[in-house]
């Protein structure tokens, strides 16, 4: 199936509200609240998410707090005006004013999401996934907005702008993507420019798909690149069960994917189903548990505490 085609097509989205609480993850059997307290305890630094997906609404009164800044374009430059809006390139990253991220589809600063996954998925990663969470504190994760995707446009240029995001992502220092796409073309770019972030220390979460297949069999990518520094995630239901239109396989993460509330552009909220939510709560529970480390020590670290933590008992009875 047309890789852009299977990110969107199991979305539901409506405007009611999601009345389930979802745990969040590392360990699904928390209660919401006892697990806010756990990640604002976690969290002693800044720790940067790079988001590629649709773009963000950098006015959501409940995603302003985490808005990642590139320090470099930020304050005022020697004439006195605002570097983020001057016009110049002052950090010399070869972006213009990319004060909160870039828009790789048409080559400009405006992160406006028209679509609205973006949005969401930040939401999610930013603890604004259900009311009781939008009350949590984990503003020290910050979102860099790097959006990739263009209705319009073919899967070659969203590819390819996609590699140009995971670059500025490695340059600009996060310390996760978070990239809540998947499709069955394989890219030589993509995957290179992954094991690039994995040499680097950072973790690539992405979404398992949303064709209800055995990617062990029918492999999509990113998930199924051979890259140390992937997490691939499918979707749970409020009862621990994979979602039937969730991917699967020996190598993927379960986290909670039907029906979650998280914001949405216009300072909205609404819900949405499917890997790509599953894989926003995977990045947020990365972030919470980054703390003070430092992301060269990161990749052998996180991978191996939490691929034991989430497929050692949880994937085989959800597979069965
Ligand atoms: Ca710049
Ligand atoms: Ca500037």
């Amino acid at each position: 199936m047309n890789k852009l085609i299977t990110l969107f097509i199991l979305l539901v989205l409506t405007n009611s509200h999601c009345t389930k609480a979802y745990a969040a993850i590392p360990d699904p059997q928390l209660d919401v609240t006892n697990n806010r307290e756990i990640i604002k305890s976690d969290l002693q630094k800044e720790v940067i998410v790079a988001v590629i997906d649709t773009g963000i609404d950098i006015d959501h009164p409940y995603l302003k707090s985490n808005l990642w800044i590139n320090s470099g374009e930020s304050g005022l430059d020697e004439s006195g005006n605002d570097k983020s809006t001057n016009g110049i390139d002052d950090d010399h990253n070869g972006y213009v004013d990319d004060i909160h991220g870039w828009d790789f589809t048409t080559q400009s600063n405006d992160l406006t999401d028209t679509i609205g996954h973006g949005t969401h998925i930040s939401g999610i990663i930013s603890g604004k996934s259900t009311p009781r969470l939008a009350i949590s504190n984990l503003t020290k994760i910050k979102i860099m907005t790097l959006k990739y995707f263009d209705k319009d446009a073919g899967d070659t240029q969203s590819i390819k702008n996609t590699v140009l995001a995971i670059k500025y992502a490695v340059k600009m220092g996060a310390s996760i993507i978070n990239y809540s796409s998947s499709g069955a073309i394989r890219n030589k770019d993509e995957e290179t420019a992954i094991k690039e972030a994995s040499a680097k220390g950072i973790i690539f979460v992405t979404a398992a798909g949303n064709s209800g297949l055995d990617i062990d069999k029918y492999p999509y990518y990113p998930a199924n690149y051979k890259a140390q520094n992937i997490i691939p995630v499918s979707s749970i239901d409020e009862n621990f069960r994979l979602l039937a239109s969730s991917n699967y396989g020996h190598k993927t993460i379960l986290a909670p994917g039907k029906s979650i509330y998280s914001t949405l552009p216009g300072g909205r909220f609404g819900v949405m189903t499917g890997t790509s939510q599953a894989t926003a709560f995977v990045s947020q529970s990365l972030a919470s548990i980054i703390k003070n480390r430092t992301s060269k020590t990161l990749t052998d670290e996180i991978l191996s505490s939490v691929k034991s933590d989430f497929t050692k008992s949880n994937n085989r009875l959800l597979m069965n």
